[in-house]
């Protein structure tokens, strides 16, 4: 059988074309993430030129159009041409897939995303770009457009100063491909951005919002991973100063710091070439391993554990611990369901050995702090055979309990837990017209009477001791702890359906607290939603619209022609609300809004968490002042 297919045919499959027909395969989705990637392949491009050390300064600047820039002060693309295409090595770079790998010889690039390929895709998904290198006094341009195309080759536009060097790329999504949005969203871009500059110590990034009035912000830490932890403890009460471990060994390197603070719960972020290894992987491993170690042969040593005692766990060893954990390698391999796993096995042991070392000797020179370590630990222990007991009672309980376990929970019908959903519904009222109102094959009810106990203050075993929270989890089905299985979780969705005031926002923050500390596993796989009850309804004629917010109002009043003489009226709250109300405008599967619930960026999820949570009075009132994400309308 013939060729039928020449290496230029590949070649043009594998062009640009292909990345628009199928943007998933290169960016993941189209969605907001997407669309956010989007500068994260570029800013890659810009961090790979600062680890290779030759930029020091970033910048991304949002415009008003949410078209992105991002410069950097690094050497400049090459501005020749390039031998294999004959076209210029920044058209090359912009215009063939993968000329990344194909053309950029020895070294290796540390950074995420496809590994400084990703300006091409970038291009292909974008309805404009512009490149600017400044190089030799002069300033290199091109621009393409509609999904790459170049609108003429690379020329010299103009003169700069002879010291300026740097890269600059300016670019908008096309709104066919990213359909969903094109807006960037400030707090994710700046999220991303710190956490950058703290992986990449004494890197300068800032970030500039044109569409609100240039607000910017500048992240530089000369302290590195050190600052990022003092970061996560920020609103805690530390036990001791950062703990600093780092070392190599065949060109993997591993910086770890930690420290201990007086919350219940641990806090460790690992990471691998600035990517975040959400799933863990070896150098987690290697690191959680050796901790356990070091601590348990310490305490043994300094006879604090005694020969009799049980071992500490590693839970135990790592209550109250905010830990970063950086490791750079050559070739990682990421594995895992959303391949942010770290793989490499040698990681292991190198990194097992360079925190042991480091870490022992601490405990050594620094004995009071051991000792309070230690005491923790221990402390930490008791607790968990405690809560033990306490599970165990729950158990025995609950099989008593189930009359009035049930007399609560409204079940469903079905019982395939893929179309089964749970409302925690606010209050005995609204829970009564929510049974009424109820899709009762599908949409189960659980009404919220008493208070449910705010479990950032509180261990396991004493979030067993609330009658509410034991409630929730039988009707989870997953039990909790160490018994936790997400696989029996009996619904599809979990949705939280609380009034826009400041008890629904109360609630919602607590339950989602309930759900972080306890159930992280479900608020990952996307099972949590919040109900979004409308705020106004608009009558006119026959026509009924309910809408959320004013924004929406706004909207659609405007569509409505001049001379329609409507009626608006704010909504009541869900109490209420009539059965036939609150299934319109909030339950009703065709009808209703809902808004999930994510853990995208764990670590701010923690911060506001543990500020609107939390024992310090002031960051609470801060952050529910200025922000609105669990709490929007909140009427205070
Ligand atoms: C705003 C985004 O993309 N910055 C970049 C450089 C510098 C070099 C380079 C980039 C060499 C052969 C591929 C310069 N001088 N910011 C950026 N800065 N790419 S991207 O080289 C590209 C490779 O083909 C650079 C000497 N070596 C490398």
């Amino acid at each position: 059988m013939p060729n039928e297919y020449s290496d230029n045919d590949i070649q043009v499959l594998e062009g640009l074309e292909a990345v628009r027909k199928r943007p998933g395969m290169y960016i993941g989705t189209t969605s907001e993430k997407g669309l956010h990637h989007l500068v994260w392949e570029i800013v890659d491009n810009a961090v790979d030129e600062a680890l290779a050390g030759f930029c020091d300064d970033i910048e991304v600047v949002i415009h008003k159009d949410n078209s992105v820039s991002v410069r950097d002060d690094g050497r400049g693309m090459p501005v020749g041409i390039n031998a294999k295409t004959g076209l210029s090595t920044i058209e090359t770079i912009f215009t063939v897939l993968h000329a990344g790998g194909k053309f950029g010889g020895g070294g290796y690039k540390v950074s995420g995303g496809l590994h400084g390929v990703g300006a091409s895709v970038v291009n292909a998904l974008s309805s404009w770009l512009e490149v600017r290198v400044y190089r030799e006094g002069e300033v290199h341009y091109q621009r393409f457009e509609n999904g790459g195309n170049p609108v003429a080759p690379m020329r010299v536009t103009e003169k700069c100063a002879k010291e300026r060097t740097g890269t600059t790329v300016t670019f908008k999504a096309d709104p066919t491909i990213f359909k969903e949005t094109i807006e960037y969203n400030y707090e994710t871009l700046a999220n991303r951005l710190r956490e950058l500059a703290f992986l990449n110590k004494g890197l300068r990034i800032m970030l500039i919002d044109e569409r609100n009035d240039g607000k910017s912000e500048t992240f530089c830490y000369n302290g590195g991973i050190i600052e990022y932890v003092a970061m996560l403890n920020k609103n805690k009460q530390p036990l001791h100063d950062i703990i600093y471990v780092n070392g190599e060994e065949n060109g993997i390197s591993i910086e770890v710091a930690m420290q201990y603070n007086d919350s219940y719960n641990s806090s460790i972020y690992s990471f691998t070439n600035n990517i975040n290894t959400y799933e863990g992987g070896t150098h987690e491993d290697g690191v959680k391993f050796a901790l356990t170690k070091i601590i348990n042969s310490y305490a043994k040593k300094v006879k604090m554990l005694k020969d009799n005692d049980e071992s500490l766990t590693g839970d135990d060893c790592r209550e109250g611990l905010a830990m970063i954990i950086s490791c750079k390698h050559p070739d990682p391999q990421f594995e895992g369901q959303t391949k942010t796993k770290l793989g490499n096995s040698e990681v292991r042991k190198i990194a097992s050995d360079v925190f042991s070392e480091g870490f022992e000797r601490y405990l050594m020179e620094n004995p009071t702090v051991a000792k309070s370590i230690i005491e923790k630990c221990m402390t930490a222990s008791r607790a968990r055979l405690a809560a033990k007991k306490a599970r165990e009672m729950t158990r025995r309980k609950g099989d008593l309990d189930v009359t009035n376990f049930f007399g609560k929970l409204a079940d469903c019908k079905s019982k395939d837990a893929s179309v089964s959903e749970l409302f925690l519904v606010e209050g005995d009222s609204a829970g009564g017209s929510a049974i009424k109102g109820r899709d009762s094959m599908t949409q189960a009810i659980l009404p919220l009477r008493g208070k449910i106990l705010n479990v950032e203050k509180a261990r396991l075993d004493r979030a067993l001791s609330n009658e509410e929270i034991r409630t929730i989890i039988t009707a989870f089905g997953t039990g909790i702890g160490e018994d936790f299985h997400l696989d029996k979780l009996r619904y599809n969705k979990i949705i939280i359906m609380t009034d826009a005031d400041v008890d629904g926002s109360h609630i919602r923050v607590l339950l989602l607290t309930l759900f972080y500390r306890f159930f992280k596993p479900i608020v990952e796989a996307g099972h949590v939603y919040a109900a979004q009850p409308p705020l106004f309804v608009i009558k006119h004629g026959k026509t009924i619209k309910y809408v959320l917010n004013e924004e929406e109002r706004d909207e659609y009043l405007a569509t409505l022609s001049q001379n329609t003489k409507y009626d608006i009226a704010r909504m009541k709250g869900l109490g209420e609300m009539n059965p036939e109300e609150l299934n319109e405008t909030t339950m009703d599967i065709n009808k209703r809004v809902l808004r999930q619930i994510t853990v995208d960026d764990a670590i701010a999820a923690d911060d506001i968490f543990t500020k609107l949570m939390g024992e310090e009075v002031e960051p609470r009132r801060e952050f529910i002042a200025t922000n609105a994400l669990f709490a929007e309308n909140l009427d205070i």
